[in-house]
């Protein structure tokens, strides 16, 4: 068996991300295929009041992360594996959009992950400068929105990419026909019973006829993918695949 996935997180609330035991993570966790730590910014404070932000140089709202919990926390945990790299993650509105295809480098590439989730309006800039000459790091959104931080994103990017994790996944042929695989949104499902409120199963699905399920699934992705995601049809037509 190959070397577990390695995911640590950094955040001023670490029980923001207890989920991450639970389910899935949490089964993977205890078969040892990938190994979750969670740190808590604050333990590489040194003043009483635990101190990790301040107001920002130059004016305006809110407050800013400092630099010096955030070097002192990133050396410890991106040094604690000699000979191992890690890949740097920050969660930000303002990041790359975080898709399927970064989910599925970061599982097969990266084999170590370190998640530093902001707050506030942000991590001064000079930890990512630092950084970014020493590790490869990315900043990463989840869509347009703005969230309180980095925490719900990190919830969010470690199911999507833990799942990837080969072995991770009881079946893994459910992975090549979700939504996203091949740019195409899923087709819609169906189960027991066949008639419920006066609403039939489309009949090609009891047919039998396993090419006509195929072809019908397939149009139903077209169409859905049309019909919601008009950005994600253009590309798809743009590998002429159909
Ligand atoms: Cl990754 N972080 C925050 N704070 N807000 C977001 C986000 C990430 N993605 C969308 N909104």
């Amino acid at each position: 068996m190959s070397a577990p996935l390695r995911i640590d997180v950094i955040t001023i609330f670490p029980d923001y991300l207890a989920p991450l035991g639970l389910s899935l993570l949490g089964k993977a966790q205890r078969e040892g295929l990938l190994e979750v730590q969670v740190h808590d910014l604050r333990d590489w404070t040194h003043d009483r009041h635990r101190t990790v932000d301040d107001s920002p140089y130059g004016g305006g709202a809110g407050m800013v992360m400092r630099p010096d919990p955030w070097g002192e926390a990133l050396d410890a945990i991106c040094g604690s594996r000699p000979g191992q790299t890690p890949h740097l993650i920050v969660p930000g509105p303002g990041g790359d959009p975080f898709t399927q295809e970064v989910a599925t480098e970061l599982a097969t590439d990266a084999g170590w992950l370190v998640f530093a989730c902001g707050r506030y309006e942000g991590i001064d800039e000079r930890v990512y400068d630092e950084y970014r000459e020493r590790y490869p790091l990315s900043v990463l959104s989840l869509g347009d929105y703005v969230l309180n931080g980095g925490e719900v994103a990190v919830l969010a990017m470690t199911e999507a990419i833990a799942r990837l994790v080969p072995g991770v996944l009881g079946n893994e042929a459910s992975l090549e026909e979700e939504s996203h695989t091949g740019g195409l949104l899923e087709y819609p499902v169906y189960t027991k019973p066949p008639r419920w409120r006066d609403r039939e199963v489309p009949p090609v699905l009891l047919s039998g006829h396993h090419g006509q399920i195929a072809s019908w699934r397939h149009a139903q992705r077209i169409e859905r993918t049309a019909a919601r995601r008009p950005d994600l049809m253009q590309a798809y037509e743009g590998t002429s695949k159909d």
